[in-house]
């Protein structure tokens, strides 16, 4: 999962020292750097202190939390009352041309409310993990107005917060999936930067400070957020654990909403690209890549661009199904689930010849586990035993997931990469002892 960059806000970062699984130890909590001179803060265990600069207040726990959510809600402009609906995004036409598409099978959450629904719609769930690696979901709660009024709000996001404002909502703290990531912030090959801008918000969207423009929104925005995550992501969750046999809630309990942790909505703007970049890049916008959290939920697009690779080795587009899902299992679904649901590549090129020149807007919900969860498989599952555990790494090494993500995000896509000594078209990066890689 490509990252983009955490607003300057809010740190919690890693001191180094790494292990041979690719991870860091030690984590303690640091001054966020302000920058962008709005908030700091900073938290130990019996103080938090605001600095609302150029001020500075220390106060104790007791108070802090309702100080900080004052203080937040300032910056946010007071979001509770401020309410209104976006100017309308009107979404482009799907592409009429035969591309080859991958043949996903469907989810209908609608079943996933009995019983038997869940067990019959898990089997397809592991039928499709172990095919394609990427599926559907229908029926996963919001009208197709619903969605479009998302869409909407993401659009404004990159089209009428002013540059000053993206740069003083840039994520600043290269650990932490938050806030802006502008183009041109990593290489995609030859010289040739990305032109992808980024908007992340953690799912605790109003505990931050967002952009002007975005304020009014702020509400539905979190009830978004709160809804892939129980409504979907969870109901995924509980079917790839009776997928594996396990107690229902056996991968839920491992991200909770509520935990510390990053899971966040995220809107991305592609922007079309010269000729000469197109060339040099062979028109891949977004290099092949597994994502780096557990579940990612894509809320379906008209413009196509993204392709899984089959296997069959060949890469494939995936077509677009309105008012749909497609979800795919990241790389810490491969540590929880002992390579039972394993990550899938994918990629972004660029879009058929009906859709030139149009930029690709998309929403996201990226899910991660808890921040403090060490990324074991669960090697009670009797599906794993029998068929067998694929270890990412010795147990004693495993990272936790806040190991993991922030190893991860620091490194993508500002490392120099390697090609490959096994595998043709394939490029390396070593993050701690893990092998990371990038397929072009
Ligand atoms: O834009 C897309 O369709 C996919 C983006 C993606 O793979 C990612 O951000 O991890
Ligand atoms: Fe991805």
């Amino acid at each position: 999962m490509p990252p983009y960059l955490p607003s300057p806000r809010n740190s919690l970062e890693n001191s180094s020292s790494r292990t041979s699984c690719g991870h860091q130890t030690n984590a303690q909590f640091k001054n966020a750097k302000n920058s962008s001179g709005q908030l700091s803060l900073l938290e130990s265990k019996s103080q938090l202190r605001l600095s609302l600069l150029p001020t500075t207040t220390t106060i104790t726990m007791s108070s802090a939390a309702q100080r900080l959510s004052q203080v937040i809600s300032a910056l946010n402009g007071g979001f509770e009352v401020a309410q209104k609906a976006p100017p309308a995004y009107v979404a482009p036409e799907a592409t009429t041309e035969k591309l080859d598409y991958a043949d996903l099978p469907f989810i209908d959450l609608a079943l996933a409310r009995t019983p038997e629904g869940r067990k019959a719609l898990a089997q397809v769930l592991v039928d499709a993990m172990h095919t394609h690696g990427f599926f559907y979901v229908v029926n996963h709660g919001y009208t197709p107005e619903q969605t479009a009024h998302i869409f909407s709000i993401a659009n404004e996001t990159f089209d009428t917060v002013p540059e000053a404002e993206k740069e003083a909502y840039r994520g600043k703290n290269e650990t932490v999936y938050e806030g802006y990531k502008q183009r041109e912030a990593w290489t995609i090959g030859d010289g040739v930067r990305d032109q992808i801008e980024q908007y992340s918000a953690n799912r605790k969207v109003l505990h931050r400070a967002h952009p002007q423009a975005l304020r009014p929104y702020l509400a539905e925005m979190q009830a978004f957020a709160k809804h892939n995550h129980m409504n979907i992501l969870h109901p995924i969750l509980r079917l790839m654990a009776i997928g594996l046999e396990l107690p229902e809630e056996s991968f839920v309990e491992q991200h909770l909403f509520d935990a510390p942790g990053e899971s966040s909505v995220r809107f991305l703007k592609y922007h079309p690209r010269s000729v000469e970049d197109e060339q040099k890049t062979k028109q891949v916008w977004l290099k092949g890549h597994t994502d780096i959290g557990s579940i990612t939920i894509l809320w379906s697009q008209p413009i196509s661009g993204l392709q899984i690779l089959s296997p069959d080795n060949q890469w494939r587009w995936v077509r677009h199904v309105e008012n749909a899902l497609v979800i795919n299992a990241g790389d810490v679904m491969t540590f929880l689930a002992g390579g039972f649901y394993p990550a899938t590549r994918h990629r972004v090129v660029r879009p058929p010849a009906d859709q030139l020149n149009l930029p690709r807007l998309g929403v996201f919900y990226f899910a991660m586990a808890n921040d403090g969860l060490k990324l074991l498989p669960h090697e009670e599952s009797p599906v794993l035993q029998r068929v067998g555990i694929k270890r990412v790494c010795k147990d004693e090494d495993a990272p936790t997931m806040h190991q993991w993500r922030s190893g991860l995000t620091a490194a993508y896509g500002r490392t120099v990469l390697v090609p490959s000594k096994s595998e043709r078209g394939v490029e390396e990066d070593l993050i701690g002892g893990i092998v990371v890689k990038h397929y072009n």
